[in-house]
């Protein structure tokens, strides 16, 4: 009797065992909800792919290209396809999300439905996936059969990288790009001037791509590294293929040495640990220099979205308070303190882009300057003032949610990692990103106006792409499926076993990743 309870024991473990491998589509990031269908879809040479729409021509050549260079398999993109196929269709789905998709898998069709090319993206996204984490035979690759119906929890699913303490160039951009689409991430915040570099050619001031563009956080000499304004265009366009907004970033009033070496006549000072490290609020002229490159800033960048930074300006204004000019804008002004020449500074420039046509972004130091609300997007970074938060959700604010502790990358993922940043010893282990639940930090009235997430990848300590792939990989794997995937379809031992499925797609490209299931010496 012993060994037959035994038995139905055994089996129970195996239906359980079965039905979770079943529940568990192996895609990252998991989807909403997915079961697993029978038998297998093969794709060979010459499976075709078909569209309802002219509008999904671009998505279907997008996925071919893919499937070309991960597998050898070269797919056909055809109008009358005979045998089994591909289709994609443009469909009014129950869920109205501009990113919802569904993939029904049969072993002679596979029918992928959204309500844009957008949602066709991400179901097409999510055939990669299936298709990279399997083996290719004969140049075929079986696919078992999955029923997969997806929208993302979060609208906003970002990722920054600061080029303007290190620069990292076109082609590394580009396979971030890469990498972002394939897990779905939708926004590429680009910080692209700092106190170590400004990265883009304006044509109107020649001077600070090729001034401010010199040195980096590493070496102050090296030679001056930027983006033509052809570099940003194609960069923006090669975004725009995968669904993802580029946003750029130029901070002010502060972080703007850079640009203050190659044109100090704006300047307005700093302190001993950073000199020249803001802009001048008391010139008139540097609100027309400002505009001008915003303008050029905002015909490069498609995204209507102007970010303008405003964070940690108090580091450097040590020479406002003695600057005469300053004085008197805040008796002219009524401005009762420096924070509010800071404030002013920055409604300024808000109206700047308000008339251009676009959205101002921020850093939370901006919830106080009371920017108009309905176009202002404030993002929440410092963990360690939560009232910031509070304070720009009662404001009414969409915010985007970025907390050093746990989306700052730059942050090292084992306490092990002696290189790299630490909060009072605290880190950013993979399983924190992981377990983030962004919603839950605001009231339930005010969920509506969290946006989204972002991890951030501030690079004083990032010289080179093997490190920098160190801090995003596999890190952006948990942020990912913690912005699309709803907190019930979570679980973090089926992510890690889906995990060991994505390092050989690491190894494959070259990614210098970290490994948390080997031990660090
Ligand atoms: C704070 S986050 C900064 C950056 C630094 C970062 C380092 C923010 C808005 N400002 O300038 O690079 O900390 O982690």
């Amino acid at each position: 009797r012993i060994s037959a309870l035994f038995t139905l024991m055994l089996c129970m473990c195996y239906v359980m065992i079965a039905h979770a491998q079943q529940s568990n589509c192996p895609i990252i990031p998991q989807p909403a909800k997915s079961s697993a269908g029978n038998g297998e879809f093969v794709l060979s040479t010459y499976t075709p792919i078909t569209y309802s729409d002219l509008s999904l021509q671009p998505v279907a050549y997008y996925f071919q290209q893919a499937i070309l260079q991960s597998k050898n398999i070269p797919l056909q993109v055809a109008s009358n396809p005979t045998g089994a196929h591909i289709s994609l269709e443009l469909k009014k789905l129950a869920n109205k999300d501009v990113s919802a998709y569904s993939v029904v898998m049969q072993p002679n069709k596979i029918v992928i439905q959204a309500n844009t090319p957008n949602g066709i993206f991400y179901g097409l996204v999510s055939l990669l996936q299936l298709s990279r984490i399997q083996a290719a035979k004969n140049n075929t690759v079986a696919l078992p059969c999955w029923n997969i119906d997806d929208a993302p929890l979060l609208g906003w699913r970002g990722f920054m990288l600061d080029e303007a303490r290190h620069f990292f160039g076109k082609e590394k951009v580009k396979s971030l790009l890469d990498w972002m689409a394939f897990y779905k991430l939708n926004t590429f915040h680009w910080h692209l001037t700092d106190e170590q570099g400004w990265r883009f050619e304006v044509k109107q001031y020649p001077k600070l791509a090729l001034i401010g563009g010199v040195g980096d956080f590493t070496n102050a000499i090296a030679p001056a590294k930027y983006y033509t304004q052809a570099d940003i265009k194609e960069i923006v366009q090669y975004a725009a293929e995968r669904f993802i907004t580029v946003v750029p970033e130029i901070d002010m009033p502060g972080h703007a040495t850079a640009a203050n070496k190659a044109y100090p006549q704006y300047s307005g000072g700093g302190s001993k640990a950073h000199p020249m490290f803001t802009f001048n609020p008391a010139k008139e002229e540097t609100y027309d220099y400002l505009t001008n490159i915003l303008r050029e800033a905002n015909t490069l960048f498609p995204s209507r979205m102007l970010h303008i930074g405003g964070d940690e300006v108090s580091y450097g204004n040590e020479e406002w308070p003695k600057d005469p000019a300053i004085q008197q804008l805040m008796q002219r002004k009524q401005l009762k303190d420096l924070k509010a020449v800071e404030n002013y500074f920055m409604q300024r420039m808000a109206d700047t882009i308000m008339s251009l046509q676009a959205k101002v972004l921020a850093w939370d130091e901006m919830a106080e300057a009371d920017l108009p609300r309905e176009k202002t997007i404030i993002y929440w970074w410092r963990h360690d003032k939560p009232q910031q938060l509070e304070l720009a959700l009662q404001k009414g604010y969409s915010t985007v949610i970025c907390p050093r502790l746990p989306l700052y990358f730059d942050f090292v993922q084992d306490s092990t990692h002696r290189h790299g940043r630490k909060w009072n010893k605290r880190y950013n282990p993979l399983e924190e990103v992981y377990q983030f639940s962004p919603l839950s930090l605001a009231k339930p009235n005010q969920q509506y106006l969290i946006k989204g997430v972002q991890a951030n990848l501030w690079t004083e300590t990032v010289s080179n792409n093997e490190r920098l792939d160190y801090l995003l990989f596999p890190r952006i794997c948990a942020f990912a499926e913690m912005s699309w995937t709803p907190p019930s379809q979570k679980d973090y031992p089926a992510f890690l076993q889906k995990l060991e499925r994505q390092f050989p797609l690491f190894d494959e490209a070259n990614i210098y990743y970290y490994n948390p299931t080997t031990p660090t010496l």
